[in-house]
């Protein structure tokens, strides 16, 4: 390949989006998703897209759409304007090299180039992650209403119409007591071929954690995610639950990955591209869990389509996925920003062919819904 291909642009944009109801999580509940897009144009022509998207603004994690984009513009771009687009690995040594952290920042972008070098070689991305096992994943989706009989409509309505069968409940926000009710009514509530699984997003304490898990096995739920915080007490948990426990925010990248596969902090790990530090940070995660024989899954953080459909690329070649993927992102925004949306059926998202990301933006949709200095609003942190 000619190293005379360089990259000439990188663009960020933020874009606001509506959900389609409230979204409740244990430390906010989201009224919009806002999303940093990144479009990177090269010597040749190609250009290639990214996305850097957070939940909650700072509320989720340590990144905020604001955030990513100035460290793009500031530290990363500088880095990378002039330099050879067709060395995604060493165009990304620099980054590391110059910007600690930052790891939503730093997937935007290598997803941008790797983008880029995808179509420059005419295949999809996943080849260059190891290549495709599969042309579809399988779709949990996520009730978070903070209202229970409306949890139950919404997933018989998804189960009717044949596009998730998966349902992760968000609970911590209210009481254990409270809780343990709402998951036991919405398990009651739908039939057998419908699972129920729990994300606690961190909002319990270790003692109180282990009463509740036990109730929440009784209640038929299936997996309990990131109960509490951190990998010791997390490994204690796992040790003592009759059902599987996954890690989430505790897997910030490779190193964290190390750490909790020594203390068997899991029986699953949620492999979120962007807590990873990107696409060749979350394929080291997944490593080192197989290695480990801790089952893989595919984490969202909540992102929109091109960030979904990053991760979508690269769980494509992932051997084994028993909990499947919570890929629904796209679904949770009242608007379509793609040329051609991504297509969501029969419990699976269908993997488009096409080179790179196989997916074009709506311009129209871009600026309508580009944020172009208006302030942030749609945020209520819980407490
Ligand atoms: C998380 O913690 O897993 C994933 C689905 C959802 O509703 O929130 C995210 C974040
Ligand atoms: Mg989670």
């Amino acid at each position: 390949m000619s190293a005379e291909v360089r990259i000439v642009s990188i663009e960020t944009i933020i874009l606001d989006l509506p959900t389609i109801r409230p979204h409740t999580l244990s430390m906010v509940t989201m009224n919009r998703q806002s999303m940093t897009i990144v479009r990177l144009r090269c010597s040749d022509g190609i250009e290639g897209l990214g996305e850097g998207t957070t939940i909650g603004g700072l509320a989720y994690g340590p990144e905020s759409p604001e955030g990513i984009k100035l460290t793009i513009d500031e530290y990363i771009s500088p880095l990378l304007l002039g330099r050879d687009a067709t060395r995604v690995q060493a165009a990304m040594d620099l980054v590391r090299k110059a910007v600690k952290g930052n790891h939503f920042s730093k997937c935007a972008v290598e997803s941008a180039l790797l983008d880029c070098q995808a179509r420059r070689l005419d295949v999809p991305m996943s080849e260059l992650l190891g290549g495709r096992r599969r042309d579809s994943l399988a779709i949990a989706w996520t009730l978070a209403s903070g209202d229970t009989a409306k949890d139950i409509d919404e997933a018989q309505a998804l189960l009717d119409q044949r596009r998730h069968k998966d349902f992760k409940l968000k609970i911590g926000a209210k009481s254990i007591e409270e809780d343990i009710g709402h998951v036991a009514a919405i398990r009651k509530a739908l039939p057998d071929m419908a699972s129920i699984r729990v994300d606690v997003n961190m909002a319990w304490r270790e003692r109180e954690a282990h009463k509740a898990i036990a109730a929440l096995a009784d209640a038929g739920c299936a997996l309990v995610e990131q109960p509490v915080p951190g990998i010791a007490p997390l490994a204690r948990l796992t040790r003592a639950s009759s059902i599987s426990i996954m890690a989430d925010e505790v897997l910030i990248g490779p190193e964290s990955a190390l750490e909790a596969v020594t203390a068997h902090a899991a029986d699953v790990f949620s492999i979120k591209i962007e807590q990873a530090g990107g696409l060749f940070a979350a394929a080291k995660v997944i490593a080192i869990a197989e290695t480990a024989g801790i089952s893989v899954y595919g984490g969202t953080m909540l992102e929109g389509p091109i960030g979904t459909i990053a991760a979508a690329q690269l769980m494509a070649g992932v051997k084994e996925l028993p909990w499947g993927t919570e890929f629904f992102g796209p679904l949770l925004l009242t608007e379509e920003i793609l040329e051609e949306p991504l297509l969501f059926k029969d419990f699976e998202l269908k993997l488009p062919q096409g080179p790179g990301l196989g997916v074009m933006l709506n311009e129209d949709a871009i600026s309508r819904f580009s944020r172009h200095g208006k302030p942030p609003s749609g945020l209520r942190v819980a407490g």
